[in-house]
């Protein structure tokens, strides 16, 4: 499953924030450096779900998910000399995504809060990592090339140049363009600054109802084209997360805010790994399912059960906003909006996808 590593300074709300995504799972706030991860999963919102569910009453309604990691903080102070920070790094290069909590909030014993100087910080250590690894493998690789000449080697070689390159001009590697090729090559170092990355300011409490302006407050500061930035309260977030739904409303009404910020980021989180959804209506249940944009029915299939992709016969699909308004498969057949497609079909956002196949 992909996963987001949830990053950033000591103290910024790391584990807050992972805990109000993930209320079910036990990490602690405030632990302060305790050295394992937290893996969490987050319900992926999505109202076109419930209302097939509305229309279906199945017993059963399954949202896809997305998955959290909280490691611990990094700092290039006193926990860097440790060694700490190498580990830090280690954990979040094999997630597929980040997201960046930038710490809004006076604190005791934390410097006065400063999310652009945190940004930039943070962003230095990604580069500097990143530059580090890419060298390494340019040597290794030219040690290669010199006693065996391979158009592989070759070709990574100036892949490392070009990254390197962008690097020392403090471009991140996710503003370049790559080739399939060079993607398989870059898989392998898992550069951070290669990753998707959606910023969150973690705002103070009064300021709650002020995130929109909080965000475009930091926009032109935190200068990169290539990042989504949003703003929350993690400690408020936490809190509602904890509540039922009655008292998290009444919650939200005292302190001024239309709805929570879990929604938000989890499905920015969703699009940032670049994940869309197609629906199944079983007997017993109706459920989203989590597949990569431009994948083909085919593996769409197998991701439901891998005999649906080894038996494929056909997919029969309608977009749900074609079945919105219809409301039955019979009258999006009878209108001709219900399609038969092939193993090779590319399963579209909201795709209703009934598998016919045969073991
Ligand atoms: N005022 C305020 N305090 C917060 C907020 N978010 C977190 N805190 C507090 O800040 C402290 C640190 O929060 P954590 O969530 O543990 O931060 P962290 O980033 O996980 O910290 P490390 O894992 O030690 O790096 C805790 O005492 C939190 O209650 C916030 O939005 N507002
Ligand atoms: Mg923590």
């Amino acid at each position: 499953m992909l996963q987001i590593g949830i990053v950033g300074q000591p103290g910024c709300g790391k584990t807050s924030l992972f805990k109000a995504l993930c209320p079910a799972s036990s990490a602690e706030i405030g632990s302060g450096g305790k050295r394992e991860a937290h893996i969490g999963q987050a319900r992926v919102p999505d109202p076109r779900l419930d209302e097939l569910n509305r229309i279906f009453q199945r017993d059963r309604q399954i949202n896809t998910v997305v998955e959290y990691v909280d490691v611990v903080g990094f700092s290039s102070g006193e926990a860097a000399k440790s060694g700490y920070e190498a580990q830090f790094l280690g954990e979040i290069r094999t997630c597929d995504a980040l997201m960046h909590v930038l710490r809004d909030f006076s604190f005791p014993g934390l410097p006065d809060p400063n999310p652009t100087r945190d940004y930039r910080t943070d962003f230095q250590e990604f580069l500097l990592s990143d530059q580090i690894i890419l060298e390494k493998r340019r040597e290794r690789l030219q040690k290669e090339v010199q006693k065996n000449r391979t158009p592989e080697g070759v070709a990574e070689i100036e892949l490392m140049e070009r990254c390197l390159e962008a690097l020392s001009q403090e471009h991140p590697l996710r503003s370049l363009e790559f080739s399939e090729q060079d993607k398989l090559f870059l898989k392998a170092y898992q550069p951070l600054t290669a990753k998707p990355e959606l910023v969150v300011i973690n705002v103070p409490e009064d300021d709650v109802g002020k995130a929109d302006e909080i965000v475009e407050r930091y926009r032109p500061e935190i200068e990169n084209p290539h990042v989504e930035i949003s703003a929350a309260c993690a400690s408020i977030e936490m809190e509602i997360a904890e509540l039922d739904e009655k008292s998290a409303r009444e919650f939200m009404d005292d302190l001024g805010i239309a709805e929570s910020a879990l929604d938000r980021l989890i499905s920015a989180s969703y699009r940032l790994l670049g994940l869309i959804s197609f629906f199944t209506v079983g007997a017993k249940e109706v459920r989203a399912w989590a597949i990569a944009r431009g994948t083909p029915a085919r593996h769409a299939a197998g991701v439901v059960h891998s005999d649906m992709e080894r038996g494929f016969i056909r997919a029969e699909v309608v977009n749900f906003s074609d079945f919105q308004s219809r409301g039955s498969f019979a009258a999006c057949r009878s209108d001709g909006v219900l399609q038969l497609e092939g193993k090779d079909y590319i399963v579209r956002d909201g795709d209703i996808i009934q598998f016919r196949f045969a073991v």
